[in-house]
């Protein structure tokens, strides 16, 4: 593998994580909101960041390559508001589609075959990731940042595994 492409995947590994912190993050704010639902829904979130974090690790190390585990960036978790932390995970979904596509551009540039084929998971599940966030705001935009209104979108974001 080319090494500027084990070194993008590498500092991946490490956004990946980092988004698992804003996300856990997102989820304290609104714990300390009283919003349950959304809390539930952004530690969810978190956890996904982890898996994604892990097969990018379990990709390195399974084609010979090493890890470096740098520290991790401290997160973002003082809000304004509701609409402020939605909007903090969907200008960070847009930000982590760019250093996939960085990643996919040196892997077409290098003739790296299976790790274009490796990130196309990254690639779809990222356009899922910004359909996810994007009505997030939306919806929180249409409700407002009333504790009231927004407690019925809660209930349903709780329900999310
Ligand atoms: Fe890993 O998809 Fe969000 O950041």
């Amino acid at each position: 593998m080319d090494k500027k492409i084990t070194e993008l995947l590498d500092a991946q590994v490490n956004k990946e994580l980092y988004s698992a912190y804003l996300y856990l993050g997102i989820s304290k704010f609104f714990s300390k909101e009283g919003l349950g639902g959304f809390a539930s829904w952004y530690k969810v979130q978190a956890e996904e960041e982890q898996e994604h974090a892990m097969k990018i690790y379990d990709y390195l190390l399974e084609n010979g390559q090493d890890v470096t585990l740098n520290s991790l960036a401290a997160a973002n978790v003082d809000f304004k508001d509701a609409l402020a932390a939605v909007k903090e995970a969907d200008k960070h979904e847009h930000y982590i589609t760019k250093e996939i596509e960085k990643i996919m551009d040196a892997a077409v540039e290098h003739k790296d075959y299976r790790t274009q084929l490796f990130l196309n998971w990254f690639i779809t599940e990222q356009e899922e990731e910004e359909h996810n966030s994007g009505e997030m705001v939306e919806k929180v935009e249409m409700l407002g940042n009333d504790k009231k209104n927004l407690y019925l979108l809660d209930k349903e974001l709780g329900s999310r595994k």
